[in-house]
């Protein structure tokens, strides 16, 4: 990935241009589509911070259409948050300066959040990692972002916004890590790396395995676990991320990245491969993993009465100008999101992690900071959040992007706390 764009002062700071373009997008060798791009690459520049930085970037739009960037997971205030309800879309000719602070370590992504079914599937998405002090030590460190990629029988971008896609979703059978399609990656044998792995496809369920091996999840959307949790699997939605310690491997093996069968309410899907990963010659290894992480307090006992329930049925068929109830500044937020569809859906809320408390009436097994759950069809999960002060506009949505755009999404204010 191409790092070179980004600039750091001392005095922790982070400045960035990204020029939103379209360029030539060669996803496999000698296959190119025109895509939509980041400083002409997909993915786009991988942003690295410290926590505590000031990261700014100033966007340029040389896009035949508006756009704007939403910085997923990051803590940021409402104007940085890139929506249309807290600024006008960045037109062609335009540019518009993202200046905030990222306060949590972990794994984020930025994309546009302007016909964003079209922008992201063109490729207009990137990486943003913030390290913290005190994290595990590794041999290495890579970020897989997931998408795919629907091509027409001509090999070009397939048409937007079917009534087929409206409904379940667009789905490609072009399988792609970092933009490449089916890549092979190396990891010398061994060693033990950290992963960080974010789903950026529009639509498409990971339920992502190696081979079979056993990994380690190590962190989740808001950063570390508070323990490593040993796992063979692990079911990645659109729009969240996973931290895994993959590896070690013996030298002269080869491993199928790949997602195992699910059905999110559409049929079953086949073993799909996203790359393989090849085992070099072995090297020493001086990765320390601790037993444990941190400490995550629970924001609420498991048996919570909740403050507010989503109906996501109805959340699904309420179109553009839904808006929920506003939220106060330090009141306790316990909603019970209840998915009576025949899909599952991945809702995000911005800016704000929450914990999930319970999943269809069970308390949740582990404790971890979130800011995207998969609903099961059929099911509900329980979250709970504190809305800091950030003031402002926000909304949640679901993250199968043409849900989204159909309309399943409400819009809602945190407003100051009472005196
Ligand atoms: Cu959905």
């Amino acid at each position: 990935m191409n790092t070179s764009a980004q600039r750091r002062s001392e005095a922790g700071s982070v400045t960035l241009e990204l020029d939103a373009r379209e360029a030539e997008w060669e996803f496999a060798p000698g296959q190119t589509i025109r895509g939509f791009t980041y400083n002409g690459h997909v993915p786009g520049p991988l942003i690295e911070a410290n926590v505590g930085d000031t990261v700014q970037v100033r966007l340029t739009n040389n896009l035949p259409q508006a756009t704007t960037i939403h910085w997923h997971g990051i803590r940021v205030p409402a104007e940085m948050d890139g929506t249309e309800a807290v600024q006008p879309p960045v037109e062609p000719g335009e540019t518009f300066e993202y200046q905030f602070v990222v306060p949590d370590a972990g794994t984020f992504w930025y994309h546009s959040h302007t016909n964003e079914t079209e922008q992201l599937e063109r490729g207009l998405y990137g990486a943003l990692i913030v390290r913290g002090s005190g994290e595990p030590s590794f041999d290495g460190e890579r970020v897989l972002l997931l998408d795919d990629l629907k091509l027409d029988a001509d090999g070009e971008v397939a048409p937007f916004g079917d009534e087929h896609e409206h409904h379940a979703g667009r789905e490609g059978d072009v399988r792609l890590v970092n933009g490449r399609q089916e890549p092979e990656l190396e990891i010398p044998g061994g060693t033990i790396e950290r992963w960080r792995v974010v789903n950026a496809a529009n639509t498409r369920f990971v339920r992502l395995s190696i081979d079979g091996r056993s990994f380690m999840i190590i962190g989740t959307d808001g950063g570390l676990l508070p323990e490593p949790l040993s796992a063979t699997e692990a079911l990645v939605t659109p729009g969240e991320r996973i931290d895994l310690a993959v590896g070690p491997f013996e030298e002269g093996e080869r491993l199928a990245i790949e997602a195992l069968p699910y059905d999110r309410g559409k049929g079953e899907t086949g073993r799909e491969r996203f790359a393989t990963l090849r085992v070099g010659p072995a090297a020493a290894s001086q990765a320390r993993i601790p037993a444990t992480f941190r400490q995550i307090e629970p924001l609420v006992a498991a048996d919570a009465e909740p403050t507010r329930t989503i109906d996501l049925k109805a959340l699904m068929h309420g179109g553009h100008h839904q808006r929920a109830d506003p939220v106060r500044v330090g009141d306790l937020q316990v909603w019970d999101l209840v998915n009576e569809t025949g899909q599952d859906h991945p809702f995000h809320l911005h800016g704000f992690f929450f914990q999930i408390v319970q999943e269809d009436g069970e308390p949740a097994p582990v404790l971890a900071w979130k800011d995207t759950v998969n609903v099961p069809r059929k099911s509900s999960a329980r979250i709970a959040w504190l809305p800091d002060d950030r003031q402002g506009e926000w909304m949640y949505h679901c993250h199968i992007l043409e849900h989204h755009a159909m309309g399943m999404m409400a819009h809602f204010e945190v407003v100051p706390e009472h005196r």
